[in-house]
Formats: C-alpha cells, sequence, structure tokens
C-alpha cells in the first residue's frame, strides 16, 4: 500500500438537520410520542444535491443527547444518492457529534464534526420571518473531506467512474 505523495483529494457534503413544530393539521404528532415533544427532526449527512456519497463515506454514527433513548446512532448501508439519517422527536436543542467512517479502502481514522440541533427559527429578525413561512426549519453546512496523499487503491475507487 502507497500513498500518492503530493495529491489531494477532496469531496464536498452536507451536514445539518430539518425540524417542524407538532400540529394537528401540518404534522400531526404520532400516538405514542412523549407529552413533552413539541417537535419532529432529521439530523442528516448527504451529498451536495444529493449526490452519492456511499463510494467513500461507508457509515455515520449520530451522537445525540443523553436525554433520548440509545442516543448512538449508526446509519449504514443506505441506498446510494440518499441521505444518512436519524428521524426523532422532542423538546430541546443541543449538539450532535457527527462521525464519518470511509470506505475501508481509504485506511483513514473516522473523522468527527459537529451540528446544533435547531429547532426554531434563527438568524437576524428578517431571517426569523422568513423561515416561519416555510414548510420546516433547515439548519444546515457546506464541508469538504481532504484527503491527502491516499493510498493508491483507495484514489483509484475514488476517481473511477
Ligand atoms: C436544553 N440543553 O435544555 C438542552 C437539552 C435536550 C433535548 C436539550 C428529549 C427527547 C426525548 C429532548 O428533546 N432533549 O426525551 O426523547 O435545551
Amino acid at each position: 500500500q502507497k500513498r500518492l505523495k503530493g495529491i489531494q483529494i477532496f469531496r464536498p457534503f452536507v451536514f445539518g438537520n430539518t425540524a417542524k413544530p407538532f400540529d394537528p393539521q401540518t404534522n400531526p404528532k404520532p400516538p405514542g410520542t412523549p407529552e413533552d415533544h413539541t417537535f419532529s427532526w432529521t439530523v442528516f449527512v448527504k451529498g451536495v444535491d444529493d449526490t452519492d456519497i456511499t463510494y467513500w463515506c461507508r457509515k455515520v454514527q449520530f451522537k445525540l443527547h443523553e436525554s433520548i433513548p440509545n442516543p448512538l446512532r449508526t446509519i449504514e448501508n443506505v441506498v446510494p444518492g440518499t441521505p444518512f439519517q436519524v428521524h426523532a422527536t422532542g423538546w430541546g436543542e443541543f449538539d450532535i457529534q457527527i462521525k464519518l467512517y470511509y470506505i475501508p479502502e481509504s485506511l483513514e481514522k473516522p473523522q468527527v464534526f459537529y451540528h446544533r440541533l435547531h429547532l426554531h427559527p434563527y438568524g437576524t429578525d428578517a431571517e426569523k420571518e422568513a423561515m416561519k413561512l416555510l414548510p420546516c426549519i433547515t439548519s444546515q453546512c457546506y464541508e469538504e473531506i481532504v484527503f491527502s496523499e491516499p493510498y493508491e487503491q483507495f484514489y483509484d475507487l475514488m476517481t473511477s467512474p
């Protein structure tokens, strides 16, 4: 196994969350949802414009707040071109640890990112007002993973059509 000296390869992706308040008309509470839960939300990792990332990202582990049952959620074997995601309900905002695991051929260690779960409109007053008109709140971040001097086999997999 040899690293390709002087080569850098990067792959963009998006991580973040969507959230919707419970509402009898637009977002009814599923039966059995605890009384104090006021929102449904989804945290995700996906390709830009839903492009496939499964050819370099093997699995994603989301670490949720300890108040949530089974806070460590591991998502793998997703349909290519669909997000790695966890859906939940709750009442509060907190930091989610997102750990990306690369395909084994990369021989790279997993990498950690943090995302603050947003349930409520945020930003300037104007931004908040605009968000209130949307069907759901989205808070997401564009990132690029840089693989520096990748192993040859990984590089070939990443760049083969
Ligand atoms: C806060 N520091 O006080 C934060 C904590 C915790 C959110 C937020 C519970 C969900 C469940 C839930 O929403 N916890 O019980 O499944 O705002």
